[in-house]
């Protein structure tokens, strides 16, 4: 039901520019053209559940949690003609250490039990793996409890999609974000993008007032205590050159960015070496 209105209400607002384009520049009418919902995938403890095969293109992926624990989607492309198996294989040879021809190519960050997640990536043609890094109270992420499924990208769907209007892009490097501009309140589309040397996620944490985004970050990790916050989405590890978009809706309050992700020099999460910044949203 409301999926339909909303699809509904962006034809309403869309229609109109359209019109108003055609005759004057083909590709703007092109770069109005609604948006198709997102890919939806439903994340349990501990297994994901939705499509097989998707077209190629600008895709918006949803991770919708229904369980008790939190939940992303992290999105590896397969490289070399690599499959499923090889990557459990390869994994359990090294546990821990991804193989060279996997891709991170983003995905929707976590998402509180009940709640949803969306990242909007450009997804070429080729064999990926949907899986959870998120471990559980006893370290063990849950790829490894079985987290993991197959997504096959192949063939183009309808027009090309343009991409979003970003209102802020957040840059990641080795090892901090930048905010373009503040982030003001409303729902806002965020533009991630990693111009670091190494994989980064961006996780969007609003603060319980009092905390930064760096205590959060350490009772996430430590897994003891539920943090004091809330998981609101961002996007999963983007490689090198990599970029990602992500709506949120901000209340004013105060934000955290945080990545998780390993050093592999120091085995440390990025968090460790700064990667956690807080901002304010008025
Ligand atoms: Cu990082």
């Amino acid at each position: 039901m409301s999926l339909v209105l909303t699809r509904s209400l962006a034809w309403l607002l869309v229609l109109p520019l359209a019109g108003a384009l055609v005759g004057v520049d083909s590709r703007l009418s092109v770069a109005a053209s609604p948006r198709p919902a997102p890919v939806r995938f439903v994340a349990d403890d501990y297994g994901f559940t939705g499509p097989d095969h998707i077209p190629a293109g600008l895709t918006s992926i949803q991770v919708v949690n229904r369980g008790q624990d939190l939940h992303h989607v992290q999105l590896l492309k397969l490289l070399q003609g690599k499959t499923a198996g090889e990557f459990q294989a390869a994994l359990k040879a090294n546990p821990g250490r991804m193989p060279s021809w996997i891709q991170f190519v983003g995905g929707p960050n976590a998402a509180e039990p009940g709640g949803e997640a969306v990242a909007t990536m450009d997804l070429g043609e080729g064999e990926y793996l949907l899986i959870c890094l998120i471990p559980n109270r006893a370290g063990v992420p849950h790829l490894a409890l079985g987290m993991q499924k197959t997504l096959s990208v192949k063939g183009a769907d309808s027009a090309p999609q343009a991409a979003p209007q970003a209102a802020v892009t957040i840059t990641q490097a080795d090892f901090q974000f930048t905010l373009s501009k503040p982030v003001a309140s409303g729902s806002h589309t965020i533009r991630v993008m990693n111009h670091g040397t190494q994989p980064h996620e961006a996780v969007l944490v609003k603060l319980t007032p009092g905390v930064s985004a760096k205590e959060f970050a350490v009772v996430a990790e430590s897994g003891s205590a539920p943090p004091p916050g809330q998981f609101m989405g961002g996007v999963v590890g983007l490689e090198t050159g990599g970029q990602a978009y992500f709506t949120a809706q901000f209340e004013p309050g105060h934000y955290g960015l945080i990545c998780f992700f390993p050093d592999p020099a120091t085995g440390k999460p990025h968090l460790a070496q700064g990667m956690v910044t807080d901002f304010t949203v008025d």
